[in-house]
């Protein structure tokens, strides 16, 4: 850990002044902003304290021990470890220099920190070691493939017409094609405006022949970062290995857009032979329909892990408060809790997500809160032990009466502009509130707001409110998220894990996520409560919740010098 004291005592000077907004950091380079950027007020500052600042830094997600890390790299199963990368600046708390942190877990929560997997030390990634991923060979061999950053700014890629040189990155695990004789990894590219994955083939991994045409693009998507493709089956809840194809299963496509820092996804069908992706609705194709995570949320990547048969996905979540408190704090960024990723055989048109189920070891004192009623435009504590570290899972029904009985409920809402968890609609919003202080000075919402048009249809959306969560000017506090569906018969249900600085919140199974960063300054350690609401104006709602206080995972360096 940075000596924070000695931090503190190097900033004070000047962080009570104007500060200048920082320097962009990966844009020159060629790849997206890496800096979190406030729209305005940027240059306002907030005089932290030391224990406000601990308070940030996780208990059960991964991170390394200091300094600056982003997009997960190259995660694998081997010899009875979880194997896990990372892009890493060993420096400092701000992206560059970019090497490999490497770690391993026997559960993927309880960690050991190796030494750098990769530095920039050869011509082809003298100026960093980028994003990339592993492929399992018959023999046995991994081989790892990835980005290099060159000296004049090029990519390793070689150079295709119309496609810019900065302009390639991040290889996928590779799969094999259809005669099994052959390796296929998709990059993520662009031309224009133009978002596009193109495939290579190679026998050796030490040449390669780029096929004719693209796996996918999608025009007005911009650049797309770590692309990853693979497939789902529609049958059973077993993850599939990156090779598999044939009936019974769908190709899952994911782009991470450079131009609005999101990862989307869109289901569909890979054609092998022509090496075509086709996505099942052209409405929510890639980049333009699904996103993983309604919150912050980037980068990510996912990996078969055969020692469960699971699919599990990881994903970097980056600050969203200054970079002048990460130099403070010393530290930048966090990893999501690994998620296990399946076709959801409900609804037929997306991905369910949830935490890996190792987490559960870490759940600890529970208390249960059974059909407490909620009132229109009521708020209920609820007593639990330690506020910071929470695991929670609630559901929520709406007086039925009351629900039939309402049409015209503000049919045209969206989480992300409708005015947050304060903006009272017949049927919403009404949910939890966490990592709130006792007078609600500060706290974040979770919650549900169902809308009816007048022809009596409804529709749910999940959604989480930022904009009351830090009285420090100095963070993000937006209202993130999205519609989920909500199939007859169904709760609304959530649960959210809740880590000091993120929370996780899964909405209907994982048909919706939104991870948030959130930078208290009352509501931390002793002062933090968790609370009941419901503002609707139109109907009583019931909600059952059940709490687990969460312990901590074990996350140090490994212990080489013991026999
Ligand atoms: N991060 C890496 C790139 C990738 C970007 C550089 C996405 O390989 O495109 O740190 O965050």
């Amino acid at each position: 850990m940075a000596p924070i004291k000695k931090s503190l005592q190097l900033l004070n000077p000047y962080r009570q002044a104007a500060r200048t907004p920082p320097p962009s950091r990966g844009v020159s380079q060629g790849v997206s902003e890496k800096t979190f950027r406030l729209a305005g007020g940027e240059n306002v500052s907030y005089s932290w304290t030391k224990s406000m600042l601990s308070w940030q830094r996780t208990s059960y997600h991964f991170q390394p021990d200091h300094n600056w890390m982003n997009d997960p790299n190259g995660p694998l199963y081997y010899k009875e470890w979880y194997h896990f990368f990372y892009q890493y600046n060993p420096d400092s708390a701000v992206w560059g220099n970019i090497s490999w942190g490497h770690a391993v877990s026997k559960d993927l929560i309880h960690w050991f920190y190796l030494p750098f997997a990769m530095v920039p030390d050869h011509w082809y990634d003298i100026s960093g070691v980028w994003t990339g991923s592993a492929t399992f060979l018959p023999d046995g061999q991994i081989v790892m493939i990835y980005t290099g950053d060159t000296v004049d700014i090029v990519q390793f890629w070689f150079p295709h017409p119309g496609i810019g040189i900065k302009d390639f990155r991040d290889p996928t695990t590779a799969w094999l094609s259809p005669d099994g004789d052959k390796w296929r990894f998709a990059i993520g590219s662009k031309v224009n405006k133009t978002g596009i994955s193109l495939v290579y083939e190679t026998v050796d991994f030490k040449s390669y022949d780029m096929l004719d045409g693209y796996l996918h693009e999608v025009p007005g998507t911009g650049m797309w970062e770590c692309v990853d493709f693979y497939p789902v089956s529609t049958k059973e809840v077993n993850g599939l290995d990156t090779s598999v194809n044939g009936p019974g299963i769908k190709h899952v496509l994911k782009a991470s857009l450079d131009d609005d820092k999101n990862d989307y996804y869109a289901l569909g069908t890979y054609d092998q032979f022509e090496n075509k992706w086709v996505p099942d609705d052209p409405k929510l194709d890639v980049g333009i329909g699904l996103r993983y995570d309604y919150g912050r949320y980037y980068a990510s990547k996912t990996f078969y892990d055969q020692n469960k048969q699971r699919r599990i996905l990881w994903g970097w979540v980056k600050e969203t408060d200054s970079e002048y408190d990460d130099i403070l704090k010393g530290w930048a960024s966090v990893q999501s809790i690994p998620r296990t990723v399946v076709f959801d055989r409900k609804t037929g048109s997306n991905l369910l997500q949830w935490p890996v189920i190792e987490v559960e070891e870490l759940r600890s004192k529970s208390v249960e809160f059974d059909n407490v009623k909620l009132g229109p435009g009521s708020i209920a504590p609820l007593k639990v032990g330690s506020p910071s570290q929470l695991d929670i899972v609630a559901s929520f029904e709406i007086d039925k009466d009351a629900f039939e009985g309402t049409v015209g409920a503000n049919a045209s809402y969206s989480c992300p502009t409708s005015g947050g968890a304060a903006n009272r609609g017949k049927l919403g919003p009404f949910g939890i509130i966490v990592l709130a202080d006792e007078t609600l000075s500060e706290g974040t919402p979770i919650y549900f707001y169902v809308a009816k048009g007048a022809n009596g249809k409804a529709e749910t959306h999940f959604c989480a409110d930022e904009s009351r969560s830090s009285e420090a000017p100095d963070v993000s506090k937006v209202v993130y998220g999205s519609k989920v569906p909500v199939i007859d018969g169904e709760k609304y249900s959530v649960r959210s894990l809740v880590d000091h600085s993120i929370v996780e919140s899964f909405a209907q199974g994982g048909r919706r996520v939104i991870t948030s960063r959130i930078y208290p300054t009352n509501a931390i350690n002793g002062a933090a409560r968790v609370f009941l609401f419901n503002n609707a104006t139109g109907v009583s709602v019931t909600a059952s919740v059940k709490i687990w206080n969460m312990g901590s995972a074990d996350i140090r360096q490994f212990p080489f010098n013991q026999s």
